[in-house]
């Protein structure tokens, strides 16, 4: 196969964000409090006690927004919506101003040429469904489809794009095993439940899209990361497999499997509950493309007190690492995505979140310079490029994230932005990375090739050398 030196025709160039990390006003026109609005206001909950209340305040400025989105050339944008602005309650009754603000976001985004790729759940559940049990409960699922169904059927005709969840493994693990995000609790008897009943809600809401003849397409993320071992040990060795059957393989494998990674019961001490033949063959149903969100790898060690896969992190020393303390390692996302191909067939891949937090220097003279994240996002699509090379069937690529936003429990202090943003003023400042950015789509990736990029300032060769 001819080494692809640029990307294919149709080829999504996005951006993405989520709707708590961004939207604030939470509480306005009607909408209903989420599980993260009673969570970030928990004192000490947030590192840095911030909270979703304003953020970027994209709820009133998205239409600015939206046009620094056609500055940047993007063809597409990935968002989630809220939840509880559409039902404030979870289910029942609709919040039509809630619905209209994601309405008037979608026809901005087509008026400029801007394909909408739509998550309907990214972490926020609604407070009332939370507080009955949430994704813990086996009617969640149900009342995520009807919630999935409402949004088909106000927005089916101009969304081509549809993501059920947002990396599921994160709602479980650091929901029910950390206990770091909502609902904080550790009760890692109730993550298989939670699990199975995350992947029940995305086959309902998948059964449901298809009942109604759409045009758009429907798929899953899933945040992925290769997990290398520590050592040619036996035991750090099966401590990578397991790693990586609770990460990767916990929901693709039913999906498009039809069945749970046998290594499961190993992690959960043999405990992984039997569920029906009737509930997996509703989660094996198809689906039109895999999004994968691709950060770091991991090097893991075996490690008895770290359930549920008994294993840990092991940090590289000389190793470049990001804000967040994640490895810097762009070959990690050629052999992430290879190994869905090889492990799930060749299909449809979505890279749907890519990026890095860095400690960015103030604005100064209407840019910020960041050549560290410029840096990131050329290697990052390098190695893209290699997949497409590999025979990957890479359709897009959405930079993750458009805007500098709340980041969780780690509140505003971790910047992912492409666009600064002041929170003070509600200033946006193109970092060098958008500027970067914005030429490798005018250049379709051309301007990836060789050692500098055109537009902005090259990248000195040596910052592009492996890993
Ligand atoms: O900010 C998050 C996003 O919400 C989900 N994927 C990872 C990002 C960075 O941590």
């Amino acid at each position: 196969m001819s080494r692809p030196t640029c990307f294919p025709d149709g080829f999504l160039w996005g951006a993405a964000t989520s709707a708590y990390q961004i939207e604030g006003s939470p509480l306005a026109d009607g909408a209903g409090p989420s599980d993260w609005h009673e969570f970030s206001h928990r004192p000490g909950a947030i590192a840095d006690g911030t909270n979703g209340d304003l953020v970027c305040d994209h709820y009133r400025r998205f239409e600015d927004d939206v046009g620094l989105m056609k500055e940047l050339g993007l063809n597409a944008y990935r968002f989630s919506v809220s939840w509880s602005r559409v039902l404030p309650e979870g289910r029942g009754r609709v919040n039509g101003r809630g619905l209209e603000f994601y309405q008037r976001l979608i026809d901005r985004l087509r008026e400029r040429d801007i394909q909408p790729h739509v998550t309907l759940f990214h972490w926020d559940l609604p407070l009332a469904l939370a507080r009955r049990g949430g994704w813990a409960w086996r009617d969640c699922a149900g009342w995520f489809a009807d919630y999935a169904q409402h949004m088909f059927r106000a927005l089916g005709d101009r969304v081509p794009f549809w993501a059920t969840l947002n990396e599921p493994w994160v709602v479980v693990d650091a929901g029910y095993v950390s206990g770091s995000h909502p609902p904080g609790r550790i009760a890692p008897r109730d993550a298989p439940h939670v699990a199975h009943n995350l992947l029940r809600g995305h086959a309902l809401a998948v059964q449901a899209f298809r009942a109604a003849p759409h045009a758009g397409q429907i798929g899953l993320v899933v945040n992925l990361e290769p997990k290398h071992p520590a050592s040619s040990s036996p035991e750090d060795v099966h401590a990578a497999a397991r790693a990586s059957a609770y990460m990767n393989e916990l929901f693709l494998d039913p999906v498009l499997r039809g069945r749970y990674s046998e290594r499961l019961p190993q992690i959960v001490g043999g405990d992984w509950p039997e569920f029906s033949e009737e509930d997996l063959r509703l989660i094996a149903e198809p689906v039109d493309f895999i999004g994968v969100n691709y950060y770091s790898r991991s090097v893991t060690r075996h490690d008895p007190g770290r359930p549920p896969a008994c294993a840990s992190a092991v940090r590289q020393a000389g190793a470049e690492h990001t804000a967040m303390g994640w490895e810097v390692f762009p070959r990690g996302l050629t052999e992430i995505l290879c190994w869905v191909t090889s492990r799930y067939g060749r299909r449809p891949i979505h890279i749907t979140e890519n990026g890095a937090a860095f400690e960015d220097p103030p604005p100064e003279g209407g840019s910020v310079d960041d050549p560290r994240r410029v840096a990131y996002y050329h290697r990052h699509l390098r190695a893209a490029l290699e997949a497409l090379a590999a025979g990957v069937d890479l359709r897009g690529y959405f930079a993750w994230s458009f805007l500098d936003n709340f980041e969780w429990s780690h509140g505003t202090s971790k910047r992912f932005g492409l666009v600064h943003v002041d929170y003070a003023t509600q200033r946006r400042t193109l970092k060098r990375s958008a500027s970067f950015y914005r030429d490798v789509i005018a250049s379709r990736g051309a301007a990836l090739c060789g050692d500098g990029i055109r537009g902005g300032r090259a990248v000195p060769s040596s910052v592009l050398q492996a890993p």
